[in-house]
């Protein structure tokens, strides 16, 4: 992180990186999604890649309505599929900038595809005044302690009108009840930042920024990855970052590491007293 960067993460909660997937990369992930597509929910299923449909009664999320031939609003644990999607566990163009944020002995906690139809959006959660343990932005002795840092992937351009991320700059720090929590966000409000986004950009955010996704008001299907990271001493989030048969013989060491979760603990003094 830049001294420019680290200034703006501190004061708005999330950077928009440009570019961080290579078109190649991007084709990848593209094309294994939909080459998933393809298969009936029994195939997918046997793969690791079944599809969780979001249900009309989800608080957060407003469902779209897919086009035809097209599939509902879905999300997917990818990496219990692999393929692709186990590359960006240490991405090296945004781990360095989740290590700097969580400065911690840090791990993988989840991570999904999401796929989302016109009509669709996501109310604005977090980034209110109250303690949550699982999400805090904290600040201490010149380095970042963040509890829970994620990374939104763009696969396809969304603009505005395609439904894009959206946050409320500096919510992480707010002192007051958030108007805006559990609502759609809506991009011509002055509070609400839409974060427009071209395949392969990318936003890290504190989990503990106001975030959510204006309405799709297009045609369009939006593709996102999001991959969330937090201390070591955290556990995952239910089942997302469980992982594909044989990943443990496939992965490097950081990627095993990420997976497992590093010791939370600082390494013992060479020398020390035993106690
Ligand atoms: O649809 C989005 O981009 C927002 C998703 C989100 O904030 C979440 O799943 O917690």
């Amino acid at each position: 992180m830049t001294p420019e960067e680290r200034y703006l993460f501190d004061v708005q909660g999330y950077l928009v990186l440009r570019g961080v997937l290579s078109p190649d990369m991007c084709h990848r992930l593209n094309e294994t999604i939909d080459h998933l597509e393809t298969l009936s929910r029994d195939e997918v299923v046997a793969l690791g890649a079944a599809r969780k449909y979001r249900e009309p009664d989800n608080v957060y999320a407003k469902v779209g309505t897919p086009s035809a031939g097209d599939l509902g609003d879905y999300d997917c644990e990818v990496l219990r599929y692999g393929g692709p999607f186990e590359e960006l566990i240490d991405w090296s163009h945004t781990l360095p900038y989740i290590e700097q944020m969580i400065g911690e002995p840090c791990r993988l906690d989840a991570a999904s595809f999401m796929s989302r139809n016109s009509g669709g959006a996501f109310r604005f959660h977090h980034g209110y005044a109250e303690l949550l343990p699982y999400s805090e932005y904290a600040f201490q002795d010149g380095e970042f302690k963040c509890v829970s840092a994620k990374i939104g992937y763009a696969l396809t351009d969304v603009d505005v009108e395609d439904g894009c991320f959206a946050v409320i700059p500096g919510s992480h720090k707010s002192n007051f009840t958030n108007p805006l929590v559990g609502q759609v966000p809506d991009p011509g409000h002055p509070l609400v930042q839409p974060l427009p986004c071209k395949a392969g950009d990318a936003v890290i955010f504190s989990e503990d920024l106001s975030h959510g996704a204006v309405e799709n008001r297009s045609l369009k299907v939006r593709r996102t990855l999001f991959y969330s990271y937090a201390p070591a001493f955290h556990c995952a989030w239910h089942d997302l970052a469980m992982t594909a048969e044989g990943f443990e013989k496939r992965a490097n060491r950081r990627r095993l590491e990420l997976i497992q979760g590093p010791s939370p603990f600082a390494a013992p003094v060479v020398g020390a007293d035993a106690h």
